[in-house]
């Protein structure tokens, strides 16, 4: 088979990109690892910024989001058995986000590619890039015990953290940025009404959590626990009291509890590699960088990365113009780190370490006053919550 961008991975990012491109008559051939199923059965972000959202539009897959998803124009923050709001709407010149699940949107897109009869080949085995520092790229893969190849002008590494095509990059070549927390989120999605309307960050000495929601009857809460935790040591009831214990009175009053529908443990870990190009490979996404999901980063950087890779591909393709891609590794990086600095700080604000030294704690108390006796401050936090310009 032959295409002119193959892109490796079919989570968002990936049908985001193929989506996109076909749109401006580029062909691409989508490979991805797992069955629909089972990437649509993946629980992951709820919040999305306006870049993205616009991306979804442009991509002509806007339209349930817009008609299902929920515009936030500001989320609390409780700390010392109290909570206090950062109006988003106020302190980013009247912007708010969306929120819509990654399974839903993710859903939408596969629908827009099976409209459009986009090339999504599901269950694909043992995908490898091939010369990419040459001109003429491809990618292999089995599928149904059959040995397939795809020759294209450039191969999109859109697999994920644990995907293969960052593994293409020589180690002298590539450069790996980690920190990984000693906590992982303990995260529970259940049929319930969400606890607040908008949602709540938690500071508390026994541990993070936080209460956020799908819908107005669709609930999704974390809890900070330790990295050798398992699911197997919460019962939906040990959950909710742990829950209830981390959040201020007046909201623990107010918790619906019920039955979970999903219950999971992510690592937080922030990794950045770069560079994000090497000859015709591009990195993006959740294979390039992730970080702890506490300022909703995640989804929304990878958003970033395909505006970049899309608008150089469409200027090379229709104006014969390379400088997009030839700049992408930079300017996504550039977002990318960026992404990495908040993420960092709202991990390190709101989570408990344990053994921090006593300046260390003090800090990190004096950090979330000054938040809240702060315009500047405030107006830091949501220019970076609501995502910055691209
Ligand atoms: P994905 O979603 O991991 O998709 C990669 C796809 O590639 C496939 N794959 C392969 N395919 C072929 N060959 C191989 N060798 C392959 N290896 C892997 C995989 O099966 C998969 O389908 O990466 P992508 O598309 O870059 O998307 C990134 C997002 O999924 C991720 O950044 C977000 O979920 C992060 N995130 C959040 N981001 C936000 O912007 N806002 C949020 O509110 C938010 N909340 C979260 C989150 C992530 C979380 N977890 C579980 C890590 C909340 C949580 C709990
Ligand atoms: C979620 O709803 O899954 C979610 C929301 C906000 C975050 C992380 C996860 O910061």
């Amino acid at each position: 088979m032959k295409t002119q961008v193959c892109i490796i991975g079919g989570g968002p990012s990936g049908l985001l990109l193929s989506q996109l491109l076909h749109l401006q008559g580029i062909e691409t051939v989508v490979l991805e690892r797992q069955s629909r199923e089972y990437v649509l059965s993946r629980i992951r972000a709820g919040v999305l910024e306006n870049g993205f959202t616009k991306l979804m539009r442009q991509a002509q897959c806007g339209e349930r989001m817009d008609k299902e998803g929920e515009v936030h124009d500001g989320f609390f923050i409780a700390h010392e058995g109290k909570l206090d709001r950062v109006d988003l709407h106020k302190y980013s010149n009247g912007n708010s986000v969306m929120v819509y699940g990654q399974t839903e949107l993710t859903r939408d897109l596969y629908e827009a590619r099976d409209r459009m009869n986009g090339i999504v080949i599901h269950n694909a085995e043992d995908v490898q890039p091939h010369d990419v520092k040459g001109v003429k790229p491809y990618v292999t893969y089995r599928k149904d015990n059959a040995e397939c190849r795809i020759d294209c002008d450039y191969v999109i590494g859109a697999d994920g953290f644990h995907g293969v095509s960052r593994k293409s990059i020589p180690p002298d070549v590539l450069k790996e940025y980690e920190k990984v927390y000693p906590f992982g989120w303990l995260g529970v999605l259940s049929r319930t009404k969400p606890v607040s309307p908008e949602l709540i960050y938690a500071k508390h000495d026994r541990g993070f959590a936080l209460c956020s929601l799908r819908s107005q009857v669709l609930s999704r809460y974390y809890i900070q626990v330790p990295l050798s935790d398992s699911v197997d040591n919460w019962s939906d009831d040990e959950f909710w009291a742990e829950l209830k214990r981390r959040l201020p009175a007046e909201v623990a009053g107010q918790l619906i509890t019920g039955a979970t529908i999903e219950k999971s443990i992510a690592p937080l870990r922030s990794y950045v590699a770069e560079p994000m190009r090497y000859g015709n490979l591009f990195l993006a996404g959740d294979a390039a960088h992730i970080v702890p999901p506490t300022g909703a980063r995640g989804l929304n950087t990878a958003g970033s990365d395909i505006y970049y890779l899309y608008t150089g591909l469409v200027d090379f393709y229709k104006n014969n113009d390379a400088s997009g891609l030839e700049q992408y590794s930079e300017k996504a990086l550039a977002r990318v780190w960026k992404a990495q600095r908040f993420s960092w700080w709202m991990t390190t604000m709101l989570h408990t370490f344990l053994d921090t030294p006593d300046y260390d704690q003090k800090l990190k108390e004096i950090d979330m006053s000054y938040l809240f006796s702060s315009d500047a401050a405030l107006s830091s936090l949501a220019e970076n919550y609501v995502g910055l310009p691209y």
